[in-house]
């Protein structure tokens, strides 16, 4: 986006908050990046990948006026195993709490199952903006009975209903962006005009390197798996120096996803080391160490060590 001149913002600006929510696997966070056209929230076709609200800035020209819209992508809202799972529920309610419209996403291929229920009945109280975003209308069968039917879940007649395919559909996603836009509220923007996340750029790769992590890991492995890049330093050459730890539960997951002969954990870093030449377009040195910090996930102490505070 071409930069906005500081004159214009000072006279009439729109800014507001968008909360996307839905329950685990839906597509969230595909949605997210797709608004941004940007990678800015880690993606895996396992449920629960997303594990704090994380925001993505949208800056742009409206018809009339600049907009910006600071999307916040939320874990899917499921029933709790341990704190972080509790942690994770309390991040969507956190968002839903402050925000100027929602965005509900749901799986189109589906009917509602319990999970869906327990997300109506947090955004039943909302009574700004709501969007009902049926996605993966590339491989549903029966997309409008799908999205009548959680439709139904909602006691509200202004629903704005959309049905896309966050992976396939750019169009689709760019039309939804403009509506969102249209209906934010006049406001100073929240954010500087550049950049496109609230995350640092170690929290960023951090998420890239649990995202590979938990496509190569099985069974309950990846839900074991936290992430820190500890330092990051440019040399001379413009290589990029990563020092990241990928920290596990137990000393037996700690050998899997080391693997016989370090197999594992080399292709970890391999393709979490090519994904961050991609997006940062420049050469990439990751160190990967494996360490153990023993049930952090039942652990509140661990939890804000790791971040998820
Ligand atoms: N076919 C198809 N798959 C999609 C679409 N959107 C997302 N997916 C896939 O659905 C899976 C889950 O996507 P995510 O974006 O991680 O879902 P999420 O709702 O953020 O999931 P959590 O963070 O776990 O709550 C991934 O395998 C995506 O590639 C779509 O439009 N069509
Ligand atoms: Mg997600």
């Amino acid at each position: 986006m071409d930069s906005i001149p500081s004159d214009d913002l000072l006279n009439k600006t729109y800014s507001g908050f968008v909360a996307i929510v839905g329950k685990p696997n839906v597509g969230k966070s595909t949605l997210l990046n797709s608004l941004l056209g940007a990678k800015v929230s880690a993606v895996t076709p396992k449920p629960q990948t997303t594990r704090r609200g994380m925001r993505g800035i949208y800056t742009g020209y409206g018809e009339t006026a600049p907009y910006q819209a600071v999307f916040v992508d939320t874990p899917g809202l499921h029933k709790p195993a341990d704190a972080l799972g509790k942690y994770m529920n309390n991040e969507v309610h956190n968002a839903l709490s402050d925000v100027d419209a929602v965005v509900w996403v749901v799986d189109l291929r589906r009917p509602p199952t319990e999970e869906d229920k327990l997300v109506a009945r947090a955004i039943s109280p909302f009574d700004k903006p709501l969007w009902l975003v049926g996605n993966k209308l590339d491989v549903a069968k029966y997309p409008d009975e799908a999205l009548n039917a959680y439709e139904k879940l909602l006691e509200r007649d202004d629903i704005i209903k959309v049905k896309l395919s966050a992976q396939n559909d750019p169009e689709a996603v760019q039309t939804l962006l403009a509506d969102v836009l249209k209906n934010l509220p006049e406001n100073p923007f929240f954010f500087p005009n550049y950049g496109r996340s609230d995350q640092s750029r170690e929290q960023w790769a951090a998420e890239i390197i649990r995202e590979e992590a938990m496509q190569a890991l099985r069974d309950e492995i990846p839900y074991s798996v936290a992430t820190r890049v500890n330092s990051w330093v440019e040399r001379d050459n413009g290589m990029q120096v990563l020092e990241a730890d990928l920290i596990v539960e137990q000393g037996s997951h700690r050998k899997i996803v080391i693997g016989a002969g370090a197999k594992m954990i080399k292709q970890i870093g391999l393709r979490a080391r090519k994904q961050l030449e991609v997006f940062l377009n420049k050469k990439v040195y990751l160190d990967l160490e494996v360490s153990v910090m023993t049930n952090w996930r039942s652990d509140t102490e661990a939890l804000r060590e790791l971040g998820y505070e």
